[in-house]
């Protein structure tokens, strides 16, 4: 038997394999992050894996899909619900962005600790917004659902293996074996000519709406490792000659602990694909669709630490743009070292971050009682505060990291209104909850007060 951990590891790391046969400079990104993480753990030693095992890290992997109904969504949330993923989050980009982005995700990972601990494998999954007037007119709407209710992105047999997986929460090995094959085929990069007219029909639109509407498949996008030092990681790629986009997207490098989540990537190649023509003949063409980025994760930050967060955003970017000359990257840096604390420590005591407590050993002998407030019993001792590592996604860094395969702007009609999508929309799409991060965290945190006030003999802090 295996079980839903195994497949779900098994399937990162096929889709992996996959990936770095088709994308080359992929492999160049996992080798040179696999050097970058030895090197931070022999500097750094055990201090290096505060935010996760070194085994974990190395195999951590998330990826990017684009769908195109919320019948699609519902069959992609059952093949990750298979491997233990479920939806976290709402994200929507048609905001977030600067140029045109028609779209609104989630995300699909394992929720619990130990699960996450086993392999935090995340897709993050995107939904065309065909209902939004902003970038559809109502005959493009039309046709493009009509397009997309005609194509199968998952076979009838794929489904049925993870529905029983889902249910069962392991696949026997043969049954396994078959599900791996089906789920990793679904997501490779199709070889069907593409109809060139109707895909640059919407490319004029978005260069992500044709990704998705243009095609009569789906595919994964970017697959990203973990780094732990993501600023030697960049320097590394571009000694080797890898262009990157010219800035890693979230909090700046600086002395204080690392939170949330730093990205970077580099641009989509021009891959060679079928395209038929008006008169249906098949002609050679080329088109960059799939692409590279690294990430490196840092304490996850409560709802009050994330407002701290998007506020200190919203002042560099004032800053900014009073500086146009000034280094970006200099001037986050100086805004964190004046708003934020510096040490870990802090961050908990300011209830800026997420973190779960564990009992010290022989503390109790002493005699005495413990005290009663969180802050006192770290501070006096009695328990330890280990960060929980942020396992989910930026909007602002998203909306950059989809500009990493857009040739053109696209088009948005701002006139107009746009659709209301939200959670609860998203939720009723897919059948299933999307579930709050934050919820989650405080969760983990909650169960660890728990487990203390188990193990001292008093009410929980
Ligand atoms: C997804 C972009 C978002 C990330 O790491 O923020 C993303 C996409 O390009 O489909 O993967
Ligand atoms: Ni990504």
């Amino acid at each position: 038997m295996i079980s839903q951990w195994q497949l779900r590891a098994a399937f990162a790391a096929r889709l992996s394999e996959m990936y770095g046969r088709e994308v080359p400079a992929y492999t160049t990104l996992v080798d040179v992050s696999r050097e970058v993480n030895e090197g931070v753990l022999r500097a750094r030693g055990a201090d290096a894996e505060r935010l996760g095992s070194i085994g974990r890290v190395t195999s951590e992997r998330h990826g990017a899909i684009r769908v195109g109904t919320p019948g699609e969504l519902r069959q992609v949330a059952r093949i990750f619900g298979a491997l233990g993923m479920r939806p976290v989050g709402f994200y929507d980009l048609r905001e977030a962005a600067a140029s045109a982005v028609p779209v609104v995700s989630t995300a699909f990972r394992p929720v619990d600790g130990e699960e996450l601990a086993r392999n935090p494998f995340r897709v993050f999954t995107s939904l065309l917004t065909p209902a939004d007037p902003r970038f559809f007119d109502a005959g493009l709407r039309s046709r493009l659902e009509t397009f997309l209710a005609g194509r199968e992105l998952f076979p009838p047999e794929l489904l049925a293996l993870a529905d029983r997986a889902e249910a069962e929460r392991e696949l026997p090995d043969a049954e396994a074996e078959r599900f791996l094959q089906l789920a990793v085929g679904a997501f490779e990069l199709s070889t069907e000519p593409i109809d060139k007219a109707w895909y640059e029909t919407l490319e004029r639109v978005s260069a992500v709406a044709a990704d998705i509407g243009g095609v009569r498949s789906t595919h994964i996008n970017h697959l990203t490792p973990r780094v732990l030092d993501i600023d030697e990681l960049y320097r590394r790629m571009t000694e080797r000659g890898i262009e990157m986009i010219d800035t890693i997207q979230g909090p700046p490098a600086w002395k204080g602990p690392d939170v949330l989540l730093r990205q970077t990537s580099f641009r989509a190649l021009a891959e060679p694909r079928s395209l038929r023509l008006a008169d249906g003949s098949v002609t050679r063409g080329a088109l960059r669709v799939r692409f590279g980025e690294v990430e490196a994760r840092g304490i996850a930050l409560t709802r009050e630490g994330r407002a701290l967060y998007d506020r200190l955003l919203g002042l560099v970017d004032r800053r900014a743009s009073r500086q146009p000359d000034a280094d970006r990257g200099e001037l986050a840096r100086a805004v964190w070292e004046e708003n934020l604390p510096g040490t870990e420590r802090e961050l908990a005591a300011r209830g800026l971050g997420y973190f779960t407590y564990h009992v010290v050993p022989g503390r109790a002998r002493d005699g005495s009682r413990p005290p009663g407030s969180v802050g006192e019993l770290v501070e006096q001792g009695w328990v330890r505060a280990e960060p929980l590592v942020y396992e989910d996604f930026l909007p602002r860094s998203a909306a950059g990291i989809f500009q990493s395969n857009l040739s053109g702007e696209g088009s948005r009609d701002n006139e107009r209104e746009g659709a209301a999508y939200d959670t609860e929309w998203l939720s009723g799409a897919m059948g299933r909850e999307v579930l709050d991060p934050f919820d989650l965290y405080e969760q983990q945190r909650n169960e660890s007060l728990a487990a203390v006030a188990r193990q001292l003999g008093t009410d929980t802090p």
